[in-house]
């Protein structure tokens, strides 16, 4: 299928893009890499009236800002993937942008796009709220700071004002001891996660775990931060195999996902106890790593 007609107009700062949105009214979409709109528009799910087209903004650098990384919306996946300072400072973003799609995919998507989408098996989302990641939105009354947590509502539902845009995307950067894992199931390499876990935990010198943040995708109707009460035994803890599957199966346990074509609710709950585990003794192996062992190579996927 083809999209309906629509209009399209080239904006080249986030302020025009807002004033476009407002004068335009609610039949007016902000396209930032279109591999998501173009789709919903091609099976008209989606019928945009006018097309409001970001990319003139371009997207800038990545920038370290010492305990954060500063990513412009307009970021790539493709980006996020290759760029040594996300690898060295964040480097679970990196591990997750490189499941999204295929490299055509990531090679146009936008971190901002992704985050605005808001699909509940979507990589960057879940890790974004793991991180406690802050989203900066502009609308017509300046800008505000929101949590990825408060941003992310229900399917594809955000707490955007159909007038405001993502302009940047704030990521806290690996302390010392700090461990990451993003693991995923998914049934084809290129495919959405089935179920997907972002895990991140910080030790002390001595090993035990100082503080520990999760989030499961694929499981619900958003990203899901696993409360920190499921998380609360870990805290003090030497972060033992069985603990780690104890703490796992606890959090999995409050799930309830629905049963849907790519897999049923009990299975995707018992993915998310078995990836929990996993992500979290991944994790823990991983915390301390000097700054010479970060920063792997890209895989050269290419598909
Ligand atoms: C074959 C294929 C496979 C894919 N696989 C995956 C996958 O495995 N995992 C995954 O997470 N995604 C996947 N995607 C979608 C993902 O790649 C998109 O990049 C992402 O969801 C949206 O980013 P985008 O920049 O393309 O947004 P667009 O498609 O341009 O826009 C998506 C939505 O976000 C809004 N939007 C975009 N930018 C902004 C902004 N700055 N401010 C406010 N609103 C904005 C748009 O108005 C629209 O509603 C796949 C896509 C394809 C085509």
């Amino acid at each position: 299928m083809v999209a309906a007609p629509f209009r399209y107009e080239r904006v080249s700062s986030f302020e025009e893009a807002v004033r476009a949105l407002h004068e335009r009214g609610e039949d007016a979409k902000v396209i930032a890499g279109g591999q998501s709109l173009v789709p919903m528009m091609n099976l008209r799910i989606a019928r945009p009236e006018w097309l409001i087209d970001v990319n003139p903004v371009g997207a800038g650098p990545i920038e370290d800002h010492g305990g954060y990384l500063r990513l412009p919306a307009l970021t790539r996946h493709r980006a996020i993937e290759e760029a040594e300072v996300v690898r060295r400072r964040c480097p679970i973003l990196a591990e997750a942008a490189a499941h999204v799609g295929n490299v055509r995919t990531r090679t146009r998507g936008t971190v901002g796009g992704s985050l605005a989408h808001a699909d509940p098996a979507a990589e960057l989302p879940c890790v974004a709220v793991a991180l406690g990641a802050e989203v900066t939105v502009l609308g017509r009354d300046g800008a505000r700071a929101v949590a990825a947590d408060d941003l992310l509502v229900s399917y594809l539902t955000t707490t955007l004002a159909p007038d405001e845009v993502v302009v940047e995307v704030r990521v806290p950067t690996l302390g010392p001891r700090g461990g990451w894992s993003f693991l995923e199931m998914s049934r084809r390499s290129s495919d959405w996660m089935v179920v997907g876990v972002a895990a991140l935990v910080e030790l002390d010198a001595a090993g035990a775990v100082t503080a520990a943040s999760v989030a499961v995708g694929g499981v619900a109707e958003r990203a899901w931060l696993v409360p920190a009460e499921a998380l609360a035994d870990l805290l003090g803890a030497a972060p033992e195999e069985a603990l780690l599957a104890r703490v796992a199966e606890r959090a999995a346990a409050m799930l309830r996902p629905e049963d849907d074509v790519q897999a049923s609710g009990e299975y995707r709950r018992r993915l998310a106890a078995v990836l929990g585990r996993r992500a979290l003794a991944q994790a823990v192996a991983r915390a301390g790593l000097s700054e010479a062992e970060l920063a792997p190579r890209g895989n050269g996927e290419q598909t």
